[in-house]
């Protein structure tokens, strides 16, 4: 008996005229764009933890959310049953990948041989699914900050037995990932941060996270896993101040402890929103540093300011989102992963299914958006003319390094004052955008 069973079989592609909230109405797998399939460009992902267990639960009150098939016990044997309905929604989702964290999957055990075998025995089933459906995993990463003995972080906690557990916990994360075909492996902060600098060596914090992190990478190559590493930047909550922060402070660090060759950015929307900028900001700032390397798709809510993880719906930010990805050279290992969760009070399976396909449905319009301003080339256009001045003369001079500041200065003093500026014309850029919505 299936779990979804008023989802008789794989979500079709309806087109935009279509009223059948079970169907795609811009999402199509299979429609080429600038000469790659949609499926191929956005590469949508699942999410196991907000997905598969989600509860509903918040600071005031108890779980909500309806899981028949979920006995509600720790047990490895609900465990597996879980993932077995996982596939059955990946697949009649029509998701190419889904990501994880260790313990979603598998429960915690009471040391960590328990917990490694129960990942083991979760991962085999998880292997068995991803054959069958040609569902494939991508990232997987490991929960670092749930249990009690992260209280003080993971990698920068001041107890180095914690570090060295953690360590422990990341070895086996990596090697499931990689046993399981992984494209990518995230590491995002958890507790790595602080509550209060009066209590909180930075500089030694930052030095034993930069140490781990190069564990990884030796791990990595001892065990052949050659995919990216993702950083996922946040900059609070639930410490007061994490060491991700935003794209450039994990850019920075990536940077001072020569970690970047091995990873990049996976970038998340409501997290950009918590650091005070856009995800077009970040975006932007990845892309520029050839650091781009996933988004977590999500939204918060403005007027909450806490990480509400919803489901994006807002086609101008999905399009702000696929118009950078496009510009930077779209996704190759990452992919449009939805971090996000269904409201507690939506509660029933199907609310699942109307949450990713409304989301997927507003990437996939993005998508094309974004595709259909970079045919026209307007904007691109605009944004050229902008700097024409260094495109001949004193500007490609200066790129070209010809000039110094005696040489500059000798210049101005002889023309007496730069030539006039143009307009920067933000409001016909914004028209020209809307033209295309
Ligand atoms: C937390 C968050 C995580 C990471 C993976 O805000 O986004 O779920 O994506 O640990
Ligand atoms: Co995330």
């Amino acid at each position: 008996m299936p779990a979804f069973s008023e989802v008789a079989a794989a979500i079709p592609y309806e087109g935009p005229t279509s009223r059948n909230p079970l169907a795609f109405k811009h999402y199509d797998a299979e429609a080429m764009i600038e000469g790659k399939s949609m499926r191929d460009h956005l590469r949508f992902s699942v999410v196991y933890w907000h997905t598969f267990r989600g509860t509903g639960s918040d600071p005031f009150g108890a779980g909500t959310m309806q899981r028949p098939w979920d006995d509600g016990s720790d047990s490895v044997e609900n465990a597996q049953k879980r993932a077995r309905v996982a596939f059955e929604f990946f697949e009649k989702l029509g998701a190419p990948f889904y990501a994880f964290h260790d313990r979603d999957v598998a429960p915690e055990g009471k040391t960590l041989a328990e917990s490694h075998k129960n990942l083991d025995a979760v991962a085999a089933v998880l292997k068995e699914e991803q054959q069958r459906s040609g569902v494939k995993l991508l990232w997987g990463t490991a929960n670092l900050f749930s249990h009690p003995r992260y209280l003080h972080g993971a990698a920068t906690s001041c107890n180095a037995e914690v570090f060295a557990y953690a360590a422990a916990q990341v070895k086996k994360a990596l090697e499931v990932t990689h046993e399981l075909g992984g494209e990518g492996y995230t590491f995002w902060g958890g507790r790595e941060g602080y509550q209060c600098l009066w209590n909180t060596d930075m500089k030694r914090e930052q030095e034993h996270l930069a140490r781990f992190l190069h564990l990884a990478v030796d791990h990595a190559k001892a065990i052949g896993y050659t995919g990216p590493f993702y950083i996922e930047p946040k900059p609070k909550e639930p410490t007061k101040h994490q060491y991700d922060s935003d794209a450039a402070a994990c850019l920075n660090f990536l940077r001072q402890y020569d970690l970047l060759p091995y990873f990049k950015l996976n970038l998340e929307t409501n997290h950009a929103t918590l650091a005070g900028h856009t995800m077009q900001h970040e975006l932007e700032v990845a892309g520029a540093a050839g650091a781009l390397g996933s988004i977590d798709a999500n939204t918060g809510d403005l007027l909450l300011g806490w990480d509400t993880d919803q489901f994006g719906t807002d086609i101008y930010m999905t399009s702000q989102c696929m118009y950078s990805i496009l510009k930077y050279g779209g996704l190759t290992t990452g992919g449009v992963n939805f971090d996000a969760k269904v409201r507690r009070e939506s509660f029933e399976p199907i609310d699942l299914f109307y949450a990713h396909i409304g989301s997927m449905d507003a990437y996939a319009r993005g998508l094309k958006i974004a595709a259909a301003m970079r045919a026209d080339g307007r904007i691109e256009g605009m944004v050229r003319d902008r700097y024409a001045s260094w495109d001949t003369g004193l500007g490609a001079e200066i790129e070209a390094g010809d000039h110094s500041f005696a040489s500059l200065e000798k210049r101005m003093l002889d023309q007496g004052e730069a030539a006039p500026n143009a307009s920067g014309r933000q409001e016909l850029f914004e028209n020209v955008i809307n033209e295309y919505l």
